[in-house]
């Protein structure tokens, strides 16, 4: 289907234009786009003609560890390998300045420390992801990873600012509120759309609420951005 190969031609192109022999840690990132990703990666370490010389993959959720368990990959820890070459991951949207919402599979605490710890982003995703502003096309709110013992005080201090949240649940799959890999709790903050400025003064609110780990919000962070089109070419964005 349409979506599946625009996620598909979009990793494609980010692996064959970002991974060569110089290429010795890589962040791999979560959800259902940088599946693609993985497959390319693991393709071109069989195949014998390549000189990939990959020494280390470094998940960014148990999912992501899953990925490269299953496709013969070598799994890393971030604190053995601290400084990762290039990292792919996906990103729920994506705004013309390359600012990201992330965090709609629940894994953007990992997926930032990761990220931070690289030398280069590259973000995958299909066209479904494009947008003029944060809050746009994702409709579903910033994911906010929160302590347990506070949710109930952050979602107050977040509509005393002026916003709304949703403690995100975990039903059908499990009774109860999602917890992350980290074994924290999820909020879905909705502060309107995010336009310009708005991105960063909207992290830094949240991110100051004591119980408050870490936003969906990434700025400054993703340097490349391959896109999958609804007509089968690949749209390369770059900051
Ligand atoms: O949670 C995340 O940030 C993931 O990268 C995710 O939202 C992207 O998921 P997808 O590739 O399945 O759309």
């Amino acid at each position: 289907d349409l979506v599946e190969e625009a996620k598909k031609k979009a990793s494609y192109a980010a692996i064959d234009e970002h991974v060569d022999s110089s290429t010795s840690v890589i962040g791999i990132g979560s959800g259902s786009t940088v599946v693609y990703c993985v497959e390319r990666l693991a393709q071109r370490v069989k195949d014998p003609n390549s000189a990939l010389k990959i020494k280390a993959c470094v998940p960014t959720s148990f999912q992501s560890k899953q990925l490269i368990i299953e496709a013969g990959l070598l799994l890393a820890d971030l604190n053995a390998h601290p400084v990762i070459d290039v990292t792919f991951d996906g990103a729920d949207e994506i705004d013309e300045s390359l600012n990201l919402i992330k965090g709609g599979g629940g894994c953007h605490l990992q997926e930032k420390l990761v990220a931070a710890a690289s030398k280069k982003l590259v973000i995958v995703a299909d066209y479904r992801k494009e947008s003029n502003a944060l809050g746009v096309q994702w409709t579903k709110g910033i994911p906010v990873e929160v302590i347990p013992m506070a949710y109930v005080s952050i979602q107050k201090k977040i509509e005393s600012l002026g916003g709304t949240s949703k403690l995100r649940m975990a039903a059908p799959a499990k009774a109860g509120p999602v917890v992350t890999d980290s074994g924290n709790l999820i909020l879905d903050v909705f502060m309107g759309i995010l336009r310009g400025d708005a991105v960063l003064e909207t992290h830094l609110k949240l991110i100051q609420i004591p119980g408050v780990v870490e936003t969906g919000l990434f700025m400054d962070i993703a340097g490349w951005a391959y896109l999958g089109l609804q007509d089968g070419n690949v749209k390369r964005m770059a900051n």
